[in-house]
């Protein structure tokens, strides 16, 4: 059952891949092929080094600082791993960390995988613990990954020898009780066989089962890995049937971090898969009708309230209340970028003179959306842009295009960002805030390191001080980037202080004479507590802010 939804999840995502990978990645591998063990009891894995210099090769064509290493004792193996593990914290930015292992591997019920070096005896399953490098040393040793991702590859046995018939290495198969590994954020595990079970070898060949497969699949261009670790599986499974016995690959963490594109580099990328009405026109994701339930419950604004937030302040998100958006229509991928926006002041002439308020809270002269006071990407969402220039932009784009451009209304946005969801990130609920760094851009550990002016700060490192490029961070279910912080976003509607009387039909709730606009979804200089779903702040129609920007709808 468990592969039966690998693959259907396979078909929801190929469709993601392509523009994450747009970017330039810093690619890092460590291949290990464990031949010739010295000690009683193990067999020679007669492929391992085969094994490891395909690999290897392969890696290599994939663009990828291969450090290849064979016949690793004890002290030689920890060493590479630890030395392997400090290059890898040391990686900037997004890039992808990948491990190799071929070799005799066991795993312990109820303790750890472990793979084994050359010089390991195999009397005990204390003597494994003590002398052989367990999966979780490994795992500790790249340490989390929440901007990039770090793959594992295991070529081994997960099985137990001590409980096995005759003892020793004979293989036991389908020991039950394995615990399930505790994967790192942003870390993925594919193993060539279950837990418990065997990794075969076929007389005659130069790799093992496994790696004959892989290899080959990582290398049909333009797929991603998750594809190819899907068609990986597919073949392992169907060519142990043919030859009668099982053997079954193994899959860990979230099937979505493979989702990336593994092309060579230099090679085409697909053709973009959003819709786009001139080059410099924001991507648009289709969005699809359908009811929502509006606003925060009582559970979460009594959290807010504890982590230092005003209780009259978050009143504002209530009463919650159920939305029904009828028709589908698009909204912008990501934020308009700094990019799109200098296209329209280019084109237009449109003067953005009156400064912007930054970290002093009021509005300076010297900021602009061309110099908000810290460095930005043509790819980082405009800020300092006030609601009346956001109604220009769309005023601009919509002439340029012949399509109906504007904001979303305030139920549109809060519909698009939950993505039928219905905690209050598009991540669950994270009360502890552990999981913000990898979805959203807020008030990070980066951003102490630059001597802003403090904030209640998110207990992770997101990378990013102020403004991140768009789509760096993780997308929510319909495929929407930095629903969650970054920028401020504006929407269409008037503000009213709480949503008694509010429209159900996802419409802009409107004001004969509107004095202060909304913005939704917190940002880059805001703490944990804000980065929510349901939060609501406003803005006058002519203000500008170093932390709000917005996205654009468009009607179908
Ligand atoms: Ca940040
Ligand atoms: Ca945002």
């Amino acid at each position: 059952m468990a592969r039966l939804v690998w693959l259907v999840l396979a078909v929801a995502l190929w469709m993601v891949a392509g523009a994450d990978a747009a970017r330039a990645e810093e690619r890092l591998a460590l291949v290990i092929g464990n031949k010739g063990y010295t000690r009683e009891g193990w067999m020679p894995v007669i492929p391992a080094e085969a094994d490891a210099r395909d690999m290897a090769a392969v890696l290599r064509g994939l663009g990828f600082e291969v450090t290849e290493l064979v016949n690793l004792d004890r002290r030689r193996l920890l060493s590479a791993v630890q030395t392997f593990g400090e290059r890898v914290k040391a990686m900037k930015g997004g890039g992808i960390a990948l491990v190799y292992f071929s070799g005799h591997g066991v795993g312990l019920p109820g303790n750890d995988n472990y793979l084994i070096p050359i010089d390991v005896g195999v009397r005990s399953a204390a003597e494994i613990e003590r002398d052989a490098l367990s999966l979780g040393f490994l795992l500790r040793q790249l340490g989390a990954a929440p901007n990039r991702l770090n793959v594992v590859i295991l070529d081994a046995c997960r099985d137990d020898p001590f409980t096995s018939s005759g003892g020793g290495v004979n293989y036991a198969k389908g020991v039950e009780g394995f615990q399930p590994t505790r994967l790192p954020e942003g870390t993925i595990l594919h193993s060539a066989a279950s837990p418990g079970t065997r990794a075969r070898w076929i007389e005659g060949r130069d790799n093992s089962l496994y790696t004959a497969h892989f290899k080959r699949e990582i290398a049909v261009p333009g797929r991603s890995l998750q594809e190819a670790l899907t068609a990986t599986e597919e073949a392992v499974v169907a060519e142990a049937n043919q030859r009668e016995f099982v053997q079954t690959p193994w899959f860990e963490g979230r099937l979505s971090l493979a989702s990336r594109v593994w092309l060579k580099p230099g090679e085409q990328l697909p053709p973009p898969k959003y819709v786009q009405d001139c080059a410099d026109c924001p991507e648009l994701v289709k969005i699809p009708a359908g009811s929502f339930e509006m606003g925060s419950g009582e559970e979460e604004r009594k959290w807010y309230v504890s982590q230092g937030g005003n209780e009259e302040f978050v009143a504002r998100e209530a009463p919650r209340h159920r939305v029904t958006i009828s028709r589908e229509f698009l909204l912008g991928r990501t934020e308009v970028t700094r990019g799109q926006f200098a296209a329209f002041v280019n084109d237009s002439g449109y003067p953005t003179t009156g400064g912007c308020s930054g970290f002093e809270r009021k509005t300076d002269e010297k900021l602009s959306w061309q110099d908000p006071g810290f460095s930005q990407t043509d790819q980082d969402p405009v800020v300092c842009v006030s609601w009346e220039d956001a109604q220009a932009y769309l005023r601009w784009l919509s002439g340029k295009t012949s399509k109906s451009y504007r904001l979303p209304s305030e139920a549109e946005w809060e519909y698009a960002a939950r993505a039928g969801t219905t905690t209050w990130r598009y991540w669950g609920d994270d009360k502890n805030n552990t999981a913000i760094c990898a979805y959203a851009n807020g008030f990070d550990e980066t951003a102490m390191t630059e001597n802003l002016p403090m904030l209640d700060v998110v207990n992770c490192s997101d990378g990013y001080a102020h403004t991140a490029p768009a789509a760096i961070f993780k997308h929510n279910n319909f495929l929407l980037h930095d629903m969650l912080g970054n920028a401020w976003e504006l929407v269409d509607d008037c503000f009213h202080i709480s949503y008694t009387d509010a429209p159900s039909n996802g419409m802009t709730w409107a004001a004969e004479r509107c004095e202060s606009r909304v913005l939704r979804g917190g940002s880059w200089y805001y703490p944990p507590r804000v980065l929510r779903l349901a939060i609501r702040i406003t803005m006058p129609p002519g203000d500008r802010s170093f932390t709000s920007g917005f996205r654009v709808a468009r009607t179908f």
